[in-house]
């Protein structure tokens, strides 16, 4: 005897979290600071100041970065190149996702300070800025020069929550990696976060319900349904005739 069919339109469009840009916005959502160890002040265009990689300065449109000597990268000051960090704040804890790097990318017409960039970056987190973890040690690719310098540095943040997180150099008096070779100076042009946007059912992760068919996280008519759908069929393989 057919087995009676019960039909029922069910939606399977699951979603999953998405990575969200975390703009420069001080006093409102998303990044609020950014501070360092220390800056560098210039005779001819000003402070170096570190929220100078997060405010966009320098960047074109298509999201590269210019390398014109202007108030557009961060430089620690002379004597702090091998001890310097940069700190940044969100207004509140996230969910990071990834860390977008544009090394320190100035030329001029007879040469360059590429090699100002930071190289060897210890990178920690925290949602207090007093007990940080540490998400670990990365070198950041060199910048190219271009005055359309695309970013050639990512790092995976995890999903780990963090309302700070510190870039700071790891300097070895024997071989000196902090920074791309100068000796006096290190800076950065610009970074980026994203964030995870707030969870969702069918995140990895997710935990669903026995008896949750559809696996939308509830459990209500349309599992019924679903399991009515297929009352008393089978899919036995030591046994073709069952659904029968
Ligand atoms: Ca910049
Ligand atoms: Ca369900």
């Amino acid at each position: 005897m057919k087995k009676p069919v019960y039909l029922l339109l069910l939606s399977f469009a699951f979603s999953t979290s998405q990575a969200v840009y975390l703009e420069w916005n001080p006093g409102g959502e998303g990044m609020i600071a950014a501070t360092a160890s220390s800056y560098f002040t210039s005779a001819n265009i000003g402070a170096l100041l570190p929220e100078y990689t997060v405010n966009g300065a320098g960047m074109n449109p298509d999201d590269t970065h210019q390398c014109t000597w202007q108030p557009i990268h961060w430089v620690a000051d002379n004597g702090d190149s091998q001890s310097c960090w940069i700190k940044f704040e969100f207004d509140k804890a996230y969910r990071l996702a990834a860390l977008y790097v544009w090394n320190y990318n100035h030329t001029f017409s007879s040469g360059n300070e590429l090699d100002r960039g930071m190289r060897k970056v210890r990178i920690t987190y925290s949602q207090d800025d007093v007990n940080y973890s540490e998400l670990g040690v990365y070198e950041f690719a060199q910048a190219t020069g271009e005055n359309n310098y695309a970013c050639n540095t990512v790092v995976d943040f995890e999903g780990n929550n963090a309302k700070y997180v510190t870039l700071a150099v790891v300097y070895d008096p024997v071989n000196p990696m902090h920074n791309w070779g100068d000796p006096s100076y290190t800076g950065l042009s610009e970074i980026r976060f994203t964030r995870l946007s707030d969870p969702v059912c069918g995140d990895p992760g997710t935990v669903y319900l026995a008896g949750d068919l559809n696996k939308n996280c509830y459990i209500d008519l349309e599992d019924l349904v679903l399991l009515l759908s297929n009352w008393l069929k089978c899919s036995d393989p030591a046994n073709i005739e069952c659904d029968l």
